[in-house]
């Protein structure tokens, strides 16, 4: 069966044409782009907000307050168990970067790509053959972790057991029960410092794209607001996404990213050393068995609700108990009358 996305597309959309034509002409040489979660959906990870597939609508078995408690620093502090039942599911583990981020790879290998903002935690613009210099990871990422009390460093190979287990880890420092998170920004979080740094270099952008977000959490968000009036902004994307589309100049191109992605590689003649590209580094991409194995998402988030249901029986239990003992003790109380002085 032929894949009907591998074949060359002839028949260009013009506003397409037009962008590919810029980037020929060499009037786009600073490019700038910011990814999200949908551009690694084809690897595999689903995004937070996409209806049913996405993390969000997903979590909602657990009943949690609501959906980015998960994720936040305030929640993590006292119950980070949620955040651990699904963490060896939604571990890059294994995943390999999809022709997305190898078309990164080849806008940086063109000397055209200025900077990438992600906001992605996996690493995959990494393995697509991103130089690291070119990208701020603006959530962090999974490659490192610390106690999220003191600090302190955790070793990876305690780490990688905790995810594999489930089991939350605490700090090892004594007098610290701090649990250790990954070097993943959490929601009330700060971002990194050199955010605001490379935020001020938006402007110079020549040509902006903007992958697999729904621009809806700050400050990224803001990032596609700094370009230039004038300066195109090509969102790419399943939908549309903040204001892009608004300024004269924009392009929505309306779909997956992957699609997207060969449409532009199409209309610049790049297609077949793309798709060289992607295949490279899909075959570089190393494997770790004992990540493979393992619980789906889905069967983490059903066990962890078990789990849940099963504590508020118990709790249900203790204070049905209280309320007897309460009721009884009351009921002694009252038959004694009150207590002489
Ligand atoms: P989001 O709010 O879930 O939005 C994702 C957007 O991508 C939506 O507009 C979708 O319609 C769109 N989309 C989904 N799949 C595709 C596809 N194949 N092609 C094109 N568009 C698609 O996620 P954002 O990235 O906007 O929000 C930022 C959050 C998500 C950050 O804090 C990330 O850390 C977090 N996140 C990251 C990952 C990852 O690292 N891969 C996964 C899930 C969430």
């Amino acid at each position: 069966m032929t894949n009907p996305t591998s074949s060359i597309d002839t028949n260009i959309n013009p506003d397409i044409q037009s962008i590919a034509n810029r980037i020929k002409n060499g009037e786009a040489t600073r490019i700038v782009v910011l990814t999200g979660a949908g551009i690694s959906t084809g690897a595999g990870i689903p995004d937070f907000r996409s209806p049913i597939t996405g993390l969000y609508d997903r979590l909602a078995p657990l009943g949690l307050p609501y959906p980015e408690a998960i994720f936040h620093i305030n929640y993590f502090s006292h119950t980070p168990e949620p955040f651990y039942a699904i963490a060896r599911a939604r571990h890059p583990r294994n995943l390999k970067p999809t022709i997305s981020h190898a078309f990164l790879a080849l806008l940086a290998k063109k000397g055209l790509l200025h900077f990438l903002f992600t906001q992605n935690i996996d690493g995959l613009e990494q393995d697509a053959g991103v130089p690291s210099d070119k990208v701020l990871w603006a959530h962090g990422n999974w490659k490192s972790q610390h106690c999220y009390k003191c600090s302190a460093h955790y070793p990876d190979h305690l780490m990688k057991k905790a995810i594999m287990s489930g089991d939350v880890p605490y700090c090892l420092q004594s007098g610290c029960d701090g649990a250790v998170k990954p070097d993943v920004v959490f929601f009330g979080q700060s971002l990194p410092a050199e955010f605001e740094e490379k935020e001020k270099e938006v402007p110079d952008a020549d040509l902006m794209f903007v992958l697999g977000t729904s621009l809806k959490v700050a400050p990224c968000s803001r990032l596609p607001g700094l370009v230039k009036g004038g300066t195109p902004r090509v969102l790419i994307n399943m939908e549309k996404a903040g204001d892009i589309g608004n300024r004269g100049g924009d392009v929505c191109i309306l779909g997956t990213c992957d699609e997207g992605v060969r449409k532009l590689a199409d209309a610049l003649g790049w297609r077949d050393e793309l798709e060289g590209l992607w295949a490279d580094a899909v075959a570089a991409k190393g494997h770790d068995e004992e990540l493979e194995s393992g619980p789906s998402l889905d069967e983490c988030i059903e066990k962890l609700a078990a789990q849940m249901k099963d504590r508020m029986k118990v709790s249900d239990g203790h204070k049905r108990m209280l309320e007897n003992h309460l009721g009884n003790k009351f009921a002694n109380i009252l038959a004694k009358g009150p207590a002489s002085k």
